[in-house]
């Protein structure tokens, strides 16, 4: 806890830092519980105006001596607490600062600083962990060049790690001690600082770049497990090639560390040189990860090398820049994926992403800007807005420019900026500066928080052979933001002739460059001349803006476009809308006790897509699953019943298992796949079909389709089909689940990472019984609340994913989730408080839950000595606007 009151941070109160730190010599002594960090600083000041006093920033420190030029500081000349070392009359010239502090890793619960994940010794820096390390001018526009020295026991820790390259190691004469140096010579603000120590294996590789040189890459990991690093090491490799091909951005040390470790409290860190990963994302064997875990390895590998250019040569100027590096290296990612994978595939996959996560964040009250522009507590800022949403805003980039201007935009960027803390101003400005645009009403994105709401209206002139679309936008009111701006909005579209040809489009009689338009007004019509029949309108294709589309098209135009558009998303979203509909109206019925209505339409959609030959499995599958419960109640947005919104999506994937039990039965053989399990993105497209069809079949409680699910789960050769049918039995309530899950256990009892997958499916049990369920799981030998992983996958999975359940109507749930954040919060705040943003949509909900959950909510907030990460969320969370 923090010994003060935390005061909001706020954009327009940034200055330049008073002093730089031109290099940081560590040197660090493990020990399970004193190790000793002694840090050589060489501090100057930053310009010529009034003595500034040196203030560094500590977190939970303990001092143990401090020298200036080498002579001890006089007592009276500095104060150090915890949090602050303050020496009142720095000299106003270059010195050299030497500070000794003591810490105890193994009780370091927070997993921030320097830790013990089980045995290993390691740090994590990213936002303000470094401060817990020593003390230090732990902002990131103070970039310092590093000299880490660390030194154990040998049998402690045998294998010694920090950024950059080795420089020295060897053993401590007449000790059985020993030690190694790493010197990282391209300088770095303190975030990025790494280290690690412990007893690993590792496998390694290497690369040669494009310039020819040769890279030594490394994946450490607990030894025994080297074996499930291939894919890993592949896809490492895989995106270094990309980024110089697609970005020409080379790698610059001599060699790429990636340490996996079993308590991580996110996915994994971007720290120069030596990426420390949460195993999850390292670990695959064909027994033991799904294609879905395969796919997260290869995007988080990816997305944390490709750091290394947007992230670590050129970073943020402050924590409200956060997007500069996030939302840019998703983009970055999300493109890899599209070229490794299918694209339309991985399209459809992060705009369901971003509607189930970000848009549920944006219409809620944690509502806030890509770049937000005040936070009492940056940990919670990791938020699917500054990520997704900021991915999204990169890509808009390129669709209103154009790839040619994107890629000397993102040139310009990576040599005017290199080796600075940047801002997002300065890197729009390099697409301004290439493409002679004017980028400032598209800044909009960065500055007002919401999802702008779009209507369209088309109208067809058979006489004029003309096409217009008024359309209006409108951005919602948003925390402390009640009026907003109009936004640039770039919409890719498309008008669809009968024969479900585009046509060629010729706006203000010029053709339309890139088939977008550019909303720019809260009103404006587009006139397409020389249309030759009353076209279907195809708009916002693949997603070009993050928006909520209102139009109103019929129900036969949407199965045409199913069925013609040539654009795989909208062809997607088509379905989607048919389904929402339906949806929507039938969770309006389920309330008032009345049977759910069927639409032939839909199913005659879904059949079109089934039967068509040249779709790719994957996609198809995508397209067989209705929208998900968080997006029904999400369109809903007031008086959300979560148990009609459960049973009428039930009641649908019922019905199209029942009208296309054949068909799908037939799929599910076809894509049954001979041969060894493979990872790859076909593979995994067919059995992700399969398994869709395998689900749709026995939702329909069909004797038969639990039988075959059982089947698959007791022949499956890999975990993809294995998890794949005990989630489907683990939606009915038959002695056929209780089988499996016991056998589960005990097949994988000895992996942590798979026993989490029995943990999760057990926690989004739609069912009355799953709370006592969960109760009694924490209590079960495999569950530690020391471990974000385990956390996550009970408690997070059945807060987050369990809608009927955590929204009981008694309020139990929220109960539940509640006790255990306040409990979890004295030893890690940052996963307390991301657990609470479960509540974010509490106010959506009908009467009674609304009011359970905010005695809830009022209850923690009324809670003395809440870290400030949970207060945040809470007082959030319950203010009004
Ligand atoms: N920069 C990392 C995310 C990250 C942020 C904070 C952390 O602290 C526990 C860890 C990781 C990324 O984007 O991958
Ligand atoms: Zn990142």
């Amino acid at each position: 806890m923090r010994t003060e009151e935390p005061r909001p941070v706020r954009l327009e109160d940034y200055r330049p830092p008073d002093w730089r730190i031109g290099t940081a010599e560590l040197d660090v002594a493990l020990h399970p519980t004193a190790t000793t960090v002694r840090t050589r600083l060489s501090i100057s000041p930053n310009s010529a105006g009034a003595p500034a006093p040196l203030v560094l920033d500590g977190d939970e420190l303990t001092l143990r001596s401090i020298r200036l030029d080498g002579k001890p500081l006089p007592p009276e000349s500095f104060v150090a607490t915890p949090d602050r070392l303050t020496i009142a009359q720095a000299p106003q010239r270059p010195f050299e600062l030497e500070i000794e502090t003591v810490l105890d890793p193994t009780n370091n619960t927070k997993l921030m600083g320097l830790y013990r994940a089980g045995a290993t010794y390691c740090t994590q820096c990213e936002a303000e962990g470094f401060r817990r390390i020593t003390y230090f001018l732990d902002r990131p526009d103070v970039m310092a060049v590093y000299t880490t020295r660390i030194e154990a026991e040998k049998q402690d820790a045998g294998v010694l790690l920090a950024n950059g390259n080795l420089v020295a190691c060897g053993d401590i004469a007449g000790t059985s001690r020993h030690f190694a140096v790493w010197h990282d010579p391209f300088p770095k603000p303190s975030y990025l600082f790494a280290l690690v120590g412990g007893n690993l294996g590792c496998v390694k590789d290497s690369f040669t770049t494009m310039s020819r040189r040769d890279v030594t890459l490394v994946i450490y990991v607990e030894p025994g497990k080297e074996d499930r690093c291939a894919y890993a090491m592949d896809s490492l490799k895989r995106a270094m090639r990309w980024d110089e091909v697609t970005f020409g951005r080379e790698y610059d040390l001599d060699i790429f560390m990636i340490v996996a470790v079993s308590a991580f409290n996110m996915g994994a860190m971007e720290n120069k040189g030596l990426n420390v990963f949460n195993d999850k994302y390292v670990l695959a064997s064909p027994t033991t990860a799904t294609d879905g875990d395969y796919a997260g390895i290869e995007a988080v590998i990816a997305h944390e090398y490709f750091h290394n250019w947007t992230g670590d040569r050129i970073t943020c100027r402050d924590w409200f820049q956060l997007c500069l590096k996030e939302g840019l290296t998703v983009f970055r990612d999300q493109e890899f994926t599209a070229d490794q994978r299918s694209r339309a595939v991985e399209r459809i996959s992060d705009v369901r992403e971003l509607r189930v996560s970000q848009f549920v964040e944006d219409a809620g009250p944690l509502a806030h800007p890509v770049r937000p522009t005040l936070y009492h507590e940056i940990n919670n800022f990791y938020t699917a807005t500054v990520y997704q949403k900021g991915a999204e805003v990169v890509r808009m980039i390129k669709t209103l420019l154009g790839a040619e201007f994107f890629r000397a935009g993102m040139d310009l960027y990576f040599t005017r900026h290199d080796g600075q803390a940047a801002t997002v101003e300065e890197f729009v400005q390099c697409f301004a500066d290439v493409s002679g645009r004017d980028m400032s009403q598209f800044m909009r994105w960065y500055s007002q928080a919401g999802t702008p709401e779009i209507t369209a209206t088309p109208q067809y002139d058979s006489a004029a052979r003309s096409f217009r679309l008024d359309v209006t936008q409108i951005v919602p009111p948003t925390p402390g933001q009640p009026n907003k701006a109009p936004m640039v909005v770039p919409l890719a579209l498309g008008l669809i002739g009968h024969n479900g040809d585009d046509m060629p489009l010729q706006l203000d009689g010029r053709p339309l460059p890139r088939g977008v338009i550019e909303l720019t007004q809260p009103s404006q019509s587009f006139v397409f001349s020389n249309v030759p029949e009353r076209p279907a309108l195809s708009l916002n294709r693949g997603f070009s803006a993050p928006v909520k589309l209102v139009l109103p098209v019929e129900a036969d135009e949407l199965r045409f476009l199913a069925a013609h558009d040539r654009d795989p998303f909208n062809r997607w979203q088509a379905v989607q809308t048919l389904a929402m509909t339906l949806l929507k109206s039938n969770v309006a019925i389920a309330r008032s006790g009345g049977a759910p209505r069927l639409d032939q339409g839909l199913m005659d959609a879904i059949d079109a897509i089934l039967n068509d030959a040249a779709l790719e499995p994957a996609f198809i599958a995508l397209t067989l699953a209705p929208p998900s419960e968080a997006d029904i109640a999400r369109e809903i947005g007031s008086d959300v019943d979560p148990d009609a919104v459960y049973s009428a999506r039930r009641k649908l994937r019922a019905a199209i298992g029942q009208r296309h039990g054949a068909t799908l039965a037939d799929i599910y053989e076809r894509m049954t796949t001979p041969g060894a399990y493979r990872p790859d993105a076909q593979s995994a497209g067919r059995r992700a079909l399969k398994n869709a069809c395998l689900d749709l079949l026995a939702v329909t409680e069909s004797a038969a389709g639990i039988a075959r699910a059982f089947d698959q789960y007791r022949n499956a050769d890999n975990m993809t089909d294995r998890m794949a049918a005990l989630e489907t039995l683990a939606a009915h309530d038959r002695p056929e689940r209780t089988a499996a899950f016991a056998d589960f256990y005990t097949s994988y009892a000895e992996d942590a990472l798979v026993i989490d997958k029995w943990f999760a499916l057990q926690a989004v049990i739609p069912e009355p019984t799953t709370l006592d369920r969960v109760r009694a799981l924490t209590r079960h030998p495999a569950f530690s609340a020391a471990n974000p992983n385990r956390i996550r996958a009970l408690i997070g999975v059945f807060a987050q994913a369990n809608h009927t359940q955590f929204n009981r109507s008694d309020g139990a749930g929220y109960d539940f989730v509640a006790n255990f954040v306040l409990e979890l919060d004295p030893k890690n705040p940052q996963v307390a408080a991301r657990l609470m943003s479960a509540f974010r949509s509490w106010r959506a909900l009908e009467a009674r839950r609304r009011e359970r959950a905010e005695a809830t909510l009022r209850r923690v907030a009324a809670m003395p000595a809440l870290s400030p990460d949970v207060h945040d969320i809470v007082a959030r969370t319950l203010a009004d606007s």
